[in-house]
């Protein structure tokens, strides 16, 4: 089966890795207009830079939990897309093979000049005067606020051709990525992990399983299921 796995800040929160909207969440700390928009970038770089350098030491230190690698463990008998909305490196660190980052990448880099080149940069800080060859400031490889999300058009027949989606640790407030959900197609099982049970985003034509549980706790115990169900759906 091809099961896609949509996912947000909620699958790293067990690892350590701060939410956006959750109590205490990143955006408790910062306005995203100082920190997370070009105009910010232009404004004030230096706060983006040290906003991004504090996130990545984060990722660094952290560790993929139960939930990213019982994800992994799904390869083993069907085709496994990851569609992640996380900057974070935990996905591929759990050994997933197929992962879409909507939103970028913190461990790369991006140059600014007219012809932007993507960098690995790794755990290392971005600081002004770290310059690309052609001698334009360097910037996280991440998607701000109001800047276009070119990674979409590639998870749009993702989601489109999906047997099974899961929706995993995600507000669904984020668009075009939270639209995503709505392209399933119709009747597929969908399988929503996330604690809060209030999530008026999920409006699908797919069947919801609600797992009300944190991801590392629920997901190995569906990745089981899934293994031997012929169906998709939880039996
Ligand atoms: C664009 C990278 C156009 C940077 C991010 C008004 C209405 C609708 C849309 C808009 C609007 N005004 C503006 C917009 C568009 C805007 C948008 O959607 N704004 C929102 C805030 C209203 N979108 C954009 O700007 C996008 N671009 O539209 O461009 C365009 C077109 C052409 C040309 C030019 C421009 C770009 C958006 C990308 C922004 N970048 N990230 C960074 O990370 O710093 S978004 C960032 O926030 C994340 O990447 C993620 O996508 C989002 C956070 O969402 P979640 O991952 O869902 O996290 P959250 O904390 O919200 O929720 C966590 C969930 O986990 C919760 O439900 C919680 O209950 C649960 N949870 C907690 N613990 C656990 C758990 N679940 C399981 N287990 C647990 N243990």
């Amino acid at each position: 089966m091809k099961i896609v796995a949509l996912t947000g800040a909620g699958i790293s929160a067990e690892s350590g890795i701060a939410t956006f909207r959750g109590a205490g969440g990143l955006w408790e700390g910062h306005r995203v207009e100082d920190v997370a928009t070009p105009e910010a970038w232009e404004y004030d770089p230096e706060t983006v830079l040290e906003f991004y350098n504090s996130r990545r030491k984060a990722v660094a230190e952290a560790f993929p939990n139960a939930g990213h690698i019982a994800l992994a463990r799904l390869e083993a008998k069907h085709e496994v897309t990851v569609i992640t909305q996380n900057i974070d490196d935990l996905h591929e660190r759990a050994e997933s093979s197929h992962v879409l980052h909507l939103h970028g990448e913190i461990m790369k880099a991006r140059s600014t000049c007219d012809f932007p080149r993507v960098m690995n940069w790794g755990a290392r800080d971005i600081v002004l005067g770290d310059l690309c060859e052609s001698g334009s400031q360097l910037r996280p490889h991440v998607v701000w606020f109001g800047e276009e999300v070119p990674e979409y058009m590639r998870a749009v027949p993702i989601i489109a051709q999906a047997d099974v989606l899961m929706v995993i640790g995600t507000s669904l407030q984020v668009y075009p990525a939270s639209g995503l959900v709505e392209l399933a197609r119709p009747g597929i099982p969908i399988y929503w992990v996330d604690p809060d049970s209030d999530m008026a985003g999920l409006s699908t034509a797919g069947e919801v399983f609600h797992f009300p549980e944190p991801a590392a706790g629920a997901l190995p115990g569906i990745v089981d299921r899934l293994l031997e169900s012929q169906t998709g759906r939880p039996e």
